[in-house]
Order: C-alpha cells, then structure tokens, then sequence
C-alpha cells in the first residue's frame, strides 16, 4: 500500500466516522447550537378554574360561607365574588390544578344538595 493510498484510507474513515467528540460538531470543530428547545424539567401542570355559577335560590350568605371554607378566601374577596357572580352570571371562585379543581367542584355541589340548594359549580382548562 502507497502513502498515498493511506492517506487517502484515512481522509475517508474520518469522513463516515461518527462525531464522538460529545458535542454535536459533526467533527468539524465547529458546534451548531440546537434548533429543538429541550423540555423544561420544571413544567408547571395545567391549572384548571372552578367556575361558580348563579342561580335564585341559593342564599347569599350561603355563598360566602361556602367561598370561606372550600375555596379559602377571605370574608371581603368572598364577599366580592359572590356579588360578581350574582350580578354576571358566573365567576371563579379560584384557580387549582386538575385533581384539586374537581374536588372543589364536587365538595361545593355536594354542601348545597346537602343544604338543599341548587348551587352549581363547572371547571373550565385556563
Ligand atoms: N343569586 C343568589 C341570590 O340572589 C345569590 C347567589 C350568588 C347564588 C352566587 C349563587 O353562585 C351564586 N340569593
């Protein structure tokens, strides 16, 4: 085998060589940054809002009370919410992920049926 014959054996195995060099380079040297942005390890679940919904017949304090101990807010903000509410139909009374979302949801239909109210609450994907 000639010299040249070798070199021309080496230039082709580096050419089909894998880039082992651990940074994308293809082996030339020259390092391309990547178009696909790698997934976040820290992503946020989907958020759900609870969506509480008016009717005639259940009381306002009622709602209050209810917005106070399911939903954790404060005598004013329940206060507030209950009004919006009563005035535009629905409102949300909070925002939480799935599984929370649904328990709020079903603990509040639950404590008006128990009270013989028809208060009715739906969830709505933010
Ligand atoms: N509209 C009801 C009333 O006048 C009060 C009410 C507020 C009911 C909010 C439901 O989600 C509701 N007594």
């Amino acid at each position: 085998m000639t010299t040249d014959e070798i070199r021309r054996l080496a230039i082709y195995a580096k050419s089909t060589d894998r880039d082992e060099g651990g940074d994308d380079d293809g082996g030339s040297g020259t390092v391309i940054e990547r178009k696909t942005k790698t997934q976040s390890k820290t992503k946020r679940p989907p958020m759900f809002k609870v969506i509480l919904l008016n009717d005639d017949y259940t009381p306002m304090e009622f709602v209050v009370e209810l917005l106070k101990s399911v939903f954790h807010k404060p005598h004013a903000e329940a206060t507030k919410i209950m009004l919006w509410v009563h005035q535009n139909g629905m409102g949300v009374a909070g925002v939480y992920p799935f599984e929370v979302a649904e328990t709020k949801v079903h603990t509040t239909e639950e404590l008006a049926r128990e009270a013989q109210y028809p208060l009715k609450c739906v969830m709505e994907k933010e």
